[in-house]
């Protein structure tokens, strides 16, 4: 089957090739993959920046039909639409696991990273933790849900912030295009997007943002939020870039919540006076649990949130990345296996 594979040659990144499923263990099923989303994440494993996995398959925005289930499977059946997303597969039986914190497992593994990944014809899933997709759902739209979606999700729930209330996500790409939904019309807090980029500002807007910013032609943001709204009740920062994670703690209120979840390998600079003087608390937020992402599907299934997606074939995976490090891409390109 052809696949993405990451290259072991820097230069290339990925490589589309020809590779070969192993057999399925018992509770695995073989899984037909319709689409897979590209996440920025799939650009840091394919550049190392999580150290090197030449030869792993990409992908963990995947969406697609079970063919073939294994022995001992009773969670699927063939026909079943499922999600193949970054959280592959936990132990089920450590601190984490069995406390509702599953995505911190220290025995995870991880879809196109620690395992090969959906950015193939097919992918083998872990039965159950493979999340069925709701009928109701777009499977198309279904892949950004299946990792940004329910990343920004999550991470709103950690920032605590209530309806009324201000929260600023940092990053309007294809995390926060979604943070912005998720927020206004599940969430119903009042909304600020901050990018560098006037085009994913405008589609922020569109999708729900009531402030925009632009952290290039304004480069006191974190002064602005504090002046035109007395500082926002929490942030949430998607952005690939540690001025970000800087601004964001200047932008809140005191005790609010600054979740961090993009991923620049940086670090980001916190002011110990202010943190303790002001009660704010940085937290890391990780993708989500199953519920997590059930409760994220639903919400796209009703129609509350809508992803802003657009096909493309598998052999263009190299010019999505370099689309998304231009910063060109609105929303989210979704890989549709079905285009050859
Ligand atoms: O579980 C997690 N924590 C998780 C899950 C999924 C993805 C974390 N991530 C990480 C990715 O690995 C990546 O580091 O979140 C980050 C964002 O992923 P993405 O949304 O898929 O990337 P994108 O579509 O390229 O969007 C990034 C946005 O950041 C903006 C860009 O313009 C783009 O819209 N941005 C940058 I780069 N610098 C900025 C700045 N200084 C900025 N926005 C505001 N200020
Ligand atoms: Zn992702």
């Amino acid at each position: 089957m052809r696949a993405a594979v990451v290259s072991s040659d820097k230069d290339k990144l990925v490589e589309v090739k020809e590779v070969s499923l192993r057999p399925l263990e018992p509770g695995e099923a073989l899984v037909d993959i319709e689409f897979c989303g590209v996440c920025h994440t799939d650009l840091h494993v394919a550049k190392g920046d999580f150290g090197d996995v030449p030869g792993r398959v990409l992908g963990h925005e995947g969406v697609g039909v079970v063919k073939e289930i294994a022995e001992g499977v009773t969670s699927l059946k063939v026909g079943d639409r499922v999600s193949v997303a970054w959280f592959y597969e936990g132990c089920g039986q450590c601190e984490y696991c069995v406390t509702g914190r599953e995505t911190f497992c220290p025995y995870v593994k991880n879809a196109g990273y620690s395992v090969d990944g959906a950015m193939a014809e097919q992918c083998i899933v872990a039965a159950d933790y493979a999340v069925k997709v709701p009928d109701e759902l777009d499977p198309q739209q279904a892949t950004s849900i299946t990792c940004a979606g329910v990343t920004t999700y999550k991470a709103i729930k950690v920032a605590d912030v209530h309806p009324g209330e201000w929260i600023v996500i940092f990053g309007a790409g294809g995390l926060g295009n979604l943070a912005v939904q998720y927020a206004k019309k599940v969430f119903n807090a009042k909304v600020i997007a901050v990018d560098i980029n006037d085009d994913k500002l405008q589609l922020a807007k569109e999708v729900g943002a009531d402030l925009i910013y632009n952290a290039k032609t304004t480069p006191n943001v974190d002064e602005a939020i504090q002046k035109d709204v007395g500082g926002a009740h929490a942030a949430v920062v998607t952005a690939v870039s540690k001025a970000a994670f800087n601004q964001a703690v200047n932008s809140v209120r005191k005790t609010a919540k600054v979740v961090n979840v993009g991923l620049p390998p940086e670090k980001m600079d916190l002011d110990i006076i202010k943190s303790v003087l002001d009660g704010i608390e940085v937290i890391g937020s990780l993708v989500g649990t199953r519920k997590d992402l059930e409760e994220s599907f639903m919400f796209g299934a009703e129609g509350k949130v809508i992803p802003v997606v657009q096909p493309r074939r598998l052999d263009e995976i190299n010019d999505i990345f370099q689309e998304m490090e231009d910063g060109t891409i609105q929303g989210r390109m979704v890989i549709d296996m079905s285009l050859k």
